[in-house]
């Protein structure tokens, strides 16, 4: 069982508003702090329940999550029982692959104490909620830094920056809500600090129970740049047009149509009914028993063994249930017809990465680095000796990246991506308490 009074409702549901802020501050007096978390914070903290019932919810929703300093500085040194999460994520950001050049000065090191994240319909009402909120702690929080984000407008609200739909799968927590065809199925512990399925050791008195560790990324993406290479490296088609053929290698890089369409299901060309119908739009393992003649383990007519969504849930190949809950949404301007002309990005612009689990190592972490920055995985492929990078998120310290499967005239030949068309810009881990703990552990 969730516990949905406890949970915070990012966790579990997320908060699928047009506007969303991400404050991160960090304390600069915590007996201050901590009376006005307990007075001012708890109770608008808003929970996984009323997330669920979307008629109940406040005008402005409100999560609240605290880095290992964070924590620190409120006196909390319990041991969490996840080894990623004291040091921060700078003390990892080579071995994830980063360029320490491209990191923002704010997310060097560990000055960051916590995050609050807030959604509303209007970034006005997102910023009253600010300023009551700055208005309640005083002196004793100080902003860092503001990273404004939004759906995207129009028929684009919803997808990502290249303009691939996103949120579509994620794993379905067992027993909670309808299971819908083609999730993977986890124990909600996997998640869900405390819940069935969580291995790790935690504080003996089950404070943590109902929290979720949430690693947060500010992801910049050169789109125009994106877009000018899938041009340069169309894949030959007769018959289709350049956008078309375009549109193919976007698709077989991502693993999806810019509708959502898997292309295991619908290899030659996007399909917006499938896209957009949740009974079919993730039901799909790679695998294609009804075509006999289908080499499932040799076969890249479908979908790349090294597509983003492959590598980062290899489904039929690996049967792992490694996963994380995903609630990013995008963050800068709409790219420009200027910007697209010149092929050149002019304003920052990505995607605000949010995934929640409940131990970094068995989650983000691990999908970005044994799976999306390893060349060799997925293993088991023999007539790939080396699969290559993840071509969305793949990385490499800035080095230049092999990706295999992309051109489907030769399958198993090699595309070598010089640049990153997402570069990670910065990010921290935070524990995000489940809510109890505002009044309780963190202000003890
Ligand atoms: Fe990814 N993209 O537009 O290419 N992602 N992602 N991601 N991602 C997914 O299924 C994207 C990032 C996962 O269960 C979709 O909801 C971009 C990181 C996982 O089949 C699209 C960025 C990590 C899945 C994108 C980015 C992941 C997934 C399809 C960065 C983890 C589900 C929509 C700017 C380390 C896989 C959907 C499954 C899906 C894109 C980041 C992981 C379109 C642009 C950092 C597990």
């Amino acid at each position: 069982e969730v516990p949905l009074d406890e949970v915070q409702g990012d966790i579990v549901v997320g908060m699928l508003k047009p506007q969303q802020v991400f404050y991160f501050f960090s304390i600069a007096d915590a007996t201050t702090f901590k009376s006005h978390l307990a007075s001012d914070i708890a109770p608008i903290v808003t929970t996984a329940r009323q997330m669920l019932d979307r008629t109940k919810e406040p005008l402005v929703l409100l999560n609240m999550a605290f880095s290992a300093t964070g924590l620190q500085a409120l006196g909390v040194s319990d041991d969490l029982g996840d080894f990623v999460f004291p040091a921060g994520q700078f003390a990892g950001a080579v071995g994830l692959g980063d360029t320490l050049d491209n990191w923002k000065d704010e997310f060097k090191g560990t000055g960051i104490h916590g995050v609050v994240l807030l959604a509303s319909d209007t970034k006005d009402l997102i910023n009253e909620q600010i300023k009551f909120i700055e208005t309640a702690f005083g002196a004793s929080i100080r902003k860092v830094y503001e990273l404004d984000a939004a759906m995207r407008p129009g028929d684009l609200a919803g997808h990502e920056m290249f303009g691939f739909k996103d949120g579509i799968a994620q794993p379905w927590l067992k027993g909670f809500g309808m299971k819908l065809p083609g999730q993977t199925e986890v124990d909600p512990g996997s998640v869900v600090v405390g819940l069935d399925g969580d291995f790790n050791t935690r504080p003996s008195d089950g404070w943590m129970t109902g929290g979720s560790f949430l690693a947060f990324r500010q992801l910049e993406q050169h789109v125009p740049e994106f877009n000018k290479f899938l041009i340069d490296n169309a894949p030959a088609v007769e018959g289709k047009s350049l956008e078309d053929r375009a549109n193919l290698l976007g698709a077989r890089i991502v693993g999806r149509w810019k509708s959502g369409a898997p292309i295991d299901l619908s290899p030659e060309q996007d399909d917006r009914a499938l896209g957009a119908d949740k009974n079919r739009n993730n039901n799909f393992n790679y695998t294609h028993p009804e075509i006999p003649s289908f080499a499932f383990d040799a076969d890249q007519s479908r979908c790349p063994f090294s597509a983003h969504i492959r590598k980062t849930r290899p489904r039929a190949d690996l049967g792992s249930t490694i996963s994380i809950m995903r609630s990013g949404i995008p963050y800068g301007p709409e790219p420009t017809d200027a910007e697209a002309a010149s092929n050149t990005t002019s304003a920052e612009r990505g995607l605000a990465f949010v995934a929640y689990q409940s131990d970094i190592s068995q989650g983000f972490q691990f999908i970005q680095q044994a799976w999306a920055n390893n060349p060799n995985f997925v293993f088991t492929k023999p007539s790939v000796p080396e699969v290559g990078f993840d071509p969305v998120i793949g990385q490499a310290g800035g080095a230049p990246r092999n990706v295999t499967g992309l051109d489907p005239n030769a399958p198993n030949g090699k595309t070598t991506f010089l640049k990153e068309f997402v570069v990670a810009r910065g990010g921290e881990y935070f524990f995000s308490p489940p809510v109890s703990a505002f009044k309780g552990r963190l202000v003890q």
